[in-house]
């Protein structure tokens, strides 16, 4: 298994664990953009979220619900927080294992293509 997004979930590479559940994995980003930025991932490994298929619905569910928990955890789930997903080459997108960037801790930049 190439995926290091897998080895994470199975703990052979370490990571900052914030959230897990039963399909659910969240971690703080090895290169943090913002003073909270945590990964939320879903255990099974989906490359992009090109490959969601219809029996994912509700594990894509779990990734939100995911994100509010954390949100709290963090205590932005009022001052706000922001997330993302890379899909594909022009998306930036360099880990391919489905995830949502969270993003929060301070007042984020206004989105712009570039
Ligand atoms: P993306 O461009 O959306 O594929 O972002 C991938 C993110 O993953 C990037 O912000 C850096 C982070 N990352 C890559 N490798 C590791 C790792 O081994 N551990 C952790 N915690 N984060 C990683």
């Amino acid at each position: 298994m190439s995926c290091i997004f897998c080895k994470i979930v199975e703990g052979s590479i370490p990571s900052t664990k914030v959230y897990e559940n039963e399909h659910v994995l969240a971690f703080r980003d090895i290169q943090p953009a913002a003073p909270v930025h945590i990964l939320i991932i879903p255990k099974k490994h989906i490359a992009t979220m090109n490959d969601v298929e219809p029996d994912d619905r509700g594990l894509i569910g779990d990734l939100h619900i995911a994100a509010q928990e954390i949100a709290k955890q963090e205590g932005v789930f009022e001052s706000g927080y922001r997330l993302i997903n890379n899909c594909g080459a022009d998306s930036g997108q360099v880990v391919f294992h489905i995830h949502y960037h969270l993003l929060a801790g301070e007042k984020l930049g206004a989105l712009n293509a570039k």
